[in-house]
């Protein structure tokens, strides 16, 4: 009689985390330690083939070391860029120089602009390919069909272009009363690209999630090539040990609002711009004035420090604004631009 052995069970899921904190720096110990290497493009460094993991709680996107100095204002204005449907190289090359690399012909960014791909509508009267998805699951909420392409059929095969998108699609998912969302990547760069791109996706999946009077359900990002630069490995290094030796700080999680509106985003999108040519400064009750929820004035007060750091950089920084910010901002912020520090300590927030 022959005899046939049990199934081997094994989890074909993802490596679940509660937040990007703690995702980031299993990442980077992987990525620190491979033996894989490529080269391309004039990039050479450690590579990890199908990364995946999940986030319980998709709110709790910031990467909070000491050794990483995450840039939350590129992070927040690279979403609005998003929200906002855009392409110019202006806007986030006030943000980020090095952005100017990503575009051909200097005035417009191609493969990186996801807006372009999720939120602009494709003619007048157009829903966009956000609203279309979101008005897919309100008709058939067990869809698997809310997928928003970004990776686009012209960028097949493309050697010469500077940016060829490194997601390939975004997807959501409508569970129970939870919204989970899915973002698929060909590739990501492990230091950089990944604190972006997880920050972006999950502010949009969270957006999504209040648009459909849902609750937040999980994030879950797959990556074809996980890659890391040469020029990065020591702070990973510092990274991974800081993940390894220390206690994170602990602060809040911000929920967005679930009154959340699309005309809120656009305010927000507006106030963006009004600050980045430094047409406008707040106080806190201007804040107060926008009308908008604590969550989003929050976040145009983060863009109003940014703003006096750029164009008023010997100026002392509004002790009230800066007590209003949200706490882990303020400590990313400290960590980013040292002469923060000592205005920072002022405002009784815990470092
Ligand atoms: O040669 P390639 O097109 O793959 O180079 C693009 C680089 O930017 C890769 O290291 C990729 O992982 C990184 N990247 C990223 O991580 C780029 C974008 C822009 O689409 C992104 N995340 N969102």
């Amino acid at each position: 009689m022959s005899t046939t052995s049990p199934p081997v069970t094994r989890s074909l899921s993802p490596a679940s985390f509660l937040g990007f904190h703690d995702a980031y720096a299993a990442v980077l110990a992987e990525l620190v330690d491979a033996r894989s290497r490529i080269s391309t493009r004039g990039n050479a460094g450690p590579e990890q083939l199908n990364v995946s993991f999940q986030l319980e709680n998709p709110a709790a996107r910031l990467p909070l070391y000491a050794a990483r100095k995450a840039n939350v204002v590129f992070n927040l204005a690279e979403v609005l860029w998003f929200l906002g449907g855009r392409d110019d190289l202006a806007m986030m090359r006030y943000y980020a120089p090095r952005m100017a690399s990503y575009s051909a012909d200097g005035v417009t960014i191609d493969g990186a602009a996801y807006g372009t791909r999720l939120f602009r509508a494709p003619g007048p009267g157009g829903r966009s390919p956000f609203d279309a998805t979101l008005d897919l699951i309100r008709t058939d909420p067990d869809t698997k069909r809310a997928v928003l392409p970004i990776f686009g059929a012209h960028e097949v095969g493309d050697a010469d272009h500077p940016d060829v998108s490194c997601t390939i699609a975004f997807q959501l998912l409508k569970r129970g009363d939870q919204l989970h969302a899915v973002c698929y990547m060909r590739a990501n760069d492990a230091f950089q690209g990944l604190v972006s791109d997880v920050f972006s996706f999950t502010v949009i999946h969270e957006l999504a999630a209040r648009l459909l009077g849902l609750e937040l359900g999980t994030y879950t990002h797959h990556t074809g090539s996980m890659h890391i630069g040469d020029q990065h490995l020591p702070k990973a290094r510092a990274i991974v040990a800081e993940a390894q030796h220390q206690q994170p700080p602990t602060f809040p999680v911000p929920v967005m609002p679930p009154e959340t509106t699309r005309d809120m985003i656009a305010e927000v999108c507006t106030q963006e711009a009004q600050l980045r040519a430094n047409r406008t400064r707040h106080t806190r009750d201007s804040l107060a004035g926008t009308g908008l929820p604590i969550y989003w004035q929050r976040l145009v007060a983060l863009l109003d420090v940014h703003r006096r750091l750029v164009h008023h950089p010997d100026e002392p920084i509004d002790d009230s604004v800066l007590a209003f910010l949200d706490a882990a901002h303020l400590w990313l912020l400290r960590h980013k631009w040292p002469a923060l520090a000592a205005s920072a300590d002022q405002t009784g927030h815990a470092s």
